[in-house]
């Protein structure tokens, strides 16, 4: 009998060899696909009550398998213990995410198409060397001419005066390609009234900005010991948390199995949490920009976009990191080295009180949180996806957003209605950046409650003479019926996920809650066909059963589809009490853009805590130690 020690966690990602046999069983299992594409390769995770029920699993791999002289989509399941392909189906009428190869020949199919070419130059477009042709999703909206079952994106030209120089400074007005990735033709050109192209660059790299600031002294971060944390694999000990990160090549950073040592009991918080979509609409409503929205996750990979990080740029201090290995379109492993950072941040005080009246001493401890973090490049912007976990209980998501604006040429003198002119003649539009995360909680379990809670105050009456009742108003949330719901800052309110089977020592269910991000949803009109495509991203909360098929919170393939996804599943109206239920926060910014995001903009910052309510008996920090040696005064 072979035996094999299998020392992985049963949701780490794919490594080199494992996706290399996948993509083997399927073109061994497939021999009539002369030319099989590997748009989605990932891993197949074993089901989670047998995972919780402390087995393995079977390793296997999922992958999305697209054929293009078919124009045909098929799924398929790989047995990695045997080598088999041991599902395979076609999905009939839907089109994979865009493929970076696909990205990689627009410029390509643009350069040689002389009607794209004689359009370019109209517009004052002659030297196509430094030519850069950027793609849009084209959603459902219509292109007339052009039949809708085609596998088209829309694109959109830059010029650069050489190689290195921002593309964005000077987007050419008022001209769109639309491009069949299957025939590798331009299917169609809207040819608007040329604008000139915007007079100046837009550089920021250190040789072109002018002189540099001399008086920023060294700024060091030193742990001669070594960091506070541990990592095994995928799988990472900090203080009293353990947790599993990984990239999937969709979602990007995941984490999984997040849970507490609280005493002797290793206690569950977190099952998974991943930004399943996200949507980035555009405000204005010109020609060239009315169908500009991309849904980064679904219909472009936001994960294999994660970038390579390096220390003291990205990441500082003492750092670990781990690699991601993701497949390209060939179903070739490469591996992106450091893509998750791993790190610990002083931050402040954690707790204090000076005893002014008594002793004049003051108990003061310091907080530390721990980084997991990774950084995903998708066209001109980056995301960064933070997590932090902190020694008090609370674990905070923060995107950092950064990168360029995306621009539009405007006529000399032009005021822009719907963005901000941020150079002369350059508009950035105004648009939104949602991030929807999947928030797999099991707070002490799998069966949890959520509640909504709001702080309010209460009208002059019987036992409120005075008016100045405060009360905690909890509305359980019982059914997917009542699932989408609202922020409300006039509230604070927040949802808080209990166990009710579980209480802590003062008879209350434990808990923690969702302190969500408060900004609009959606600003697309409702009727719009994007509010139908993105219906995600009209509400700041869902709550759903747990069902390991909805993973994607605008279906699984968005690209040139009309409209999936979580709307439809909460049709089934599942009941949500004392059950595994998943919640889906949508938060993200709403960008105005102002002249300070150009040429590069600084991070903003978005995000959520989870905070404990009742899962511990009393602050859990007291054991921190006070800092070693005196806290001088000065
Ligand atoms: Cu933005």
């Amino acid at each position: 009998m072979e035996v094999t020690v299998d020392t992985r966690h049963p949701y780490d990602p794919l490594d080199a060899d494992e996706i290399n046999a996948a993509v083997a069983a399927v073109r061994a299992g497939r021999p009539e696909l002369t030319d099989p594409r590997f748009p989605l390769v990932r891993t197949d995770p074993p089901a989670k009550d047998t995972v919780r029920a402390g087995e393995r699993g079977r390793r296997a791999a999922f992958l999305v398998v697209y054929d293009r002289a078919d124009a045909a989509t098929y799924e398929a399941r790989v047995d990695l213990a045997t080598g088999e392909l041991a599902d395979w189906r076609h999905v009939p009428g839907v089109q994979p995410a865009i493929m970076i190869e696909e990205i990689m020949e627009l410029e390509e199919i643009v350069k040689k198409d002389p009607a794209a070419v004689a359009a370019l130059a109209r517009h004052g477009v002659h030297d196509l060397e430094l030519l850069q042709i950027d793609p849009w999703s084209t959603g459902t909206l219509p292109v007339a001419g052009v039949d809708p079952g085609r596998r088209i994106v829309r694109a959109s030209a830059y010029v650069r005066e050489f190689a290195e120089d921002n593309g964005y400074a000077r987007p050419v007005g008022n001209l769109v390609f639309v491009i069949d990735c299957n025939e590798r033709t331009v299917a169609a050109i809207h040819d608007g009234d040329p604008i000139p192209l915007p007079p100046e660059s837009g550089n920021y790299d250190a040789g072109s900005v002018g002189p540099l600031r001399t008086d920023l002294k060294p700024l060091e971060i030193i742990q001669r010991e070594g960091p506070s944390f541990a990592v095994t694999g995928h799988v990472i000990d900090w203080q009293r948390w353990r947790l599993h990160a990984h990239v999937d090549p969709v979602e990007g950073l995941v984490l999984s199995d997040v849970s507490y040592l609280d005493g002797d009991r290793r206690r569950s918080i977190l099952h998974r949490a991943s930004i399943s979509e996200m949507v980035v609409p555009y405000g204005d409503t010109s020609d060239d920009f009315y169908f500009r929205n991309v849904f980064d996750a679904g219909e472009y990979n936001l994960g294999k976009t994660v970038g390579s990080l390096s220390l003291g740029c990205d990441c500082l201090g003492e750092i670990r990191y781990l690699d991601a290995v993701l497949a390209d379109e060939s179903g070739t492993p490469h591996t992106i080295a450091n893509a998750i950072c791993m790190h610990e941040e002083d931050y402040g005080i954690l707790w204090k009180h000076w005893n002014f009246r008594y002793t004049e001493r003051a108990e003061v401890r310091r907080s530390r949180r721990f980084v997991v973090s990774a950084i995903h490049t998708i066209g001109n912007y980056e995301y960064g996806f933070f997590w932090y976990f902190y020694l008090d209980g609370t674990i905070q998501f923060e995107a950092k957003l950064t990168g360029i604006v995306q621009t539009r040429a405007v006529a000399p003198g032009d005021t822009p209605e719907f963005g901000t002119l941020v150079a002369p003649q350059l508009d950035a539009p105004n648009h939104q950046h949602l991030f929807t995360m999947r928030l797999d909680l099991e707070v002490d379990g799998p069966d949890n409650t959520v509640l909504e809670v709001d702080a309010v105050g209460r009208p002059v009456g019987p036992g409120n003479e005075h008016g100045n009742a405060i009360v905690a108003r909890k509305t359980e949330i019982t059914n997917e019926r009542h699932a989408r719901r609202a922020c409300d800052p006039a509230t604070a309110r927040t949802w808080k996920v209990v166990n009710p089977n579980v209480t802590n020592r003062l008879g209350e269910p434990v808990g923690y809650k969702l302190v969500p991000f408060v900004g609009p949803t959606l600003l697309a009109a409702p009727d719009s066909d994007l509010a139908r495509r993105a219906e995600f991203a009209r509400h700041h909360l869902w709550v759903t059963r747990y069902d390991p098929s909805e993973l994607h919170a605008a279906g699984d393939y968005p690209n040139q589809h009309p409209g999936d996804g979580i709307g439809e599943w909460v049709k089934q109206e599942r009941d949500l009490v004392n059950t595994d239920v998943v919640l889906w926060h949508t938060f993200g910014t709403s960008h105005l853009p102002r002249p300070e995001d150009w040429p590069i903009m600084p991070c903003d910052y978005v995000g959520f805590t989870l905070k404990p309510v009742g899962f511990f008996d009393r602050n859990p920090s007291l054991d921190v130690p006070p800092p070693a040696g005196h806290c001088h005064q000065a």
